[in-house]
């Protein structure tokens, strides 16, 4: 693609960019960035950073938030932000339930004050294989999870999103509503494992991209991470989810990011990267890139998978 000149909202970017990555480096070396237990275990900073190249360029906000999926605002891509405002997100509440021993409703305020917000940049590569680089802000899920103490036959943990009759994706029944999603327990609390509560620069993630609550698991496909979260269930099974259920030949429960395995469709051997300053159609003509084991992030969480088959568990 022929750009004739660098838009300056692109130099921005990476200018932010960069300056994002010395706070993260910073607040590492400082033991500020919440680790479980305090002590920095080694390659926490690779953690933190997760492999991202140095060249790799965050996604522009607008298109981030104008280049969605958020089916019960509507099949296009323009949709969920077209139709953000329809989304009530205020009061929310969380429903905790199942295999713990704290569980009960909770207010958006109570799920959200013992912790403290850090900021994450992530890949996210969605199964129609496209991709950005996405600087969330939010909460390690483990930490969320532990306040609610699973008991030892907690071995999954199911999410719901909210259902508002009157969205106009819901109103289609593109999808048997809630929209649900499931992690394996270790895959939950591994430290990548995030509850985003706002990105780029904003405290509150905008309607259209999961507000209040979402799921960010940045090794999985983007499906498995669940916007506007309203309730959380500890299970002993692995629990139904979404698009499984809709077409259980062609997306997994597991559903890592794995170029190796293509969907029926369509191969995942590759993406394409809506990165700087392009619009989300502008980036549909990018060139493609090579897709990932896990997303990049295999060093983190390949031995989550040891011994299993992740082709026939895709
Ligand atoms: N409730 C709900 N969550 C969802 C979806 C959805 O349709 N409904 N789409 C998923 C898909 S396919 C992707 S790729 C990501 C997109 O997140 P983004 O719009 O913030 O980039 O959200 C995921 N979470
Ligand atoms: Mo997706």
């Amino acid at each position: 693609m022929k750009i004739a000149n660098i838009a300056s909202s692109e130099i921005t970017d990476r200018e932010t960019f960069r300056r994002r990555r010395e706070i993260l480096r910073a607040s590492v070396a400082a033991g500020l960035t919440g680790f479980v237990g305090g002590a920095l275990p080694g390659g926490a900073l690779a953690a933190f950073e997760a492999g991202l190249g140095e060249d790799e360029e965050l996604t522009s906000k607008e298109t981030a938030t104008t280049y969605n999926n958020f089916y019960e605002l509507g099949t296009d891509k323009g949709d969920p932000s077209r139709y953000a405002n329809r989304l009530r997100t205020e009061p929310w509440s969380v429903t905790v339930d199942g295999e713990c021993a704290k569980g009960g409703t909770f207010s958006l305020e109570d799920i959200l004050a013992p912790h403290a917000i850090e900021e994450r940049i992530y890949r996210l590569r969605c199964v129609e294989a496209w991709s950005m680089v996405i600087p969330w802000q939010g909460l390690p899920l483990a930490d969320l999870l532990k306040r609610f103490e699973p008991t030892g036959n907690a071995k999954y943990v199911a999410f719901e999103t909210v259902v508002q009759d009157d969205l106009p994706g819901v109103r289609k029944r593109v999808l048997e509503w809630p929209y649900r999603e499931g992690l394996r327990m270790d895959e939950a609390m591994n430290p990548l494992s995030l509850i985003a509560t706002g990105m780029y620069d904003e405290a509150v993630l905008p309607n259209q991209n999961g507000a209040p609550l979402r799921l960010v698991v940045p090794w999985k496909y983007g499906f498995k991470s669940i916007k506007s979260i309203v309730r959380i269930s500890f299970v002993e099974e692995q629990p139904p989810t979404s698009w499984n259920l809709s077409a259980p030949h062609e997306y997994g429960f597991f559903s890592n990011v794995n170029p190796e395995v293509s969907h029926p469709r369509w191969s995942q051997a590759k993406e394409r990267r809506l990165a700087g300053d392009k619009s989300g159609i502008a980036a549909l003509f990018s060139p493609k890139i090579d897709t990932r084991p896990f997303n990049g992030y295999a060093d983190e969480v390949a031995e989550l998978y040891a011994g299993m088959d992740l082709a026939r568990d895709f």
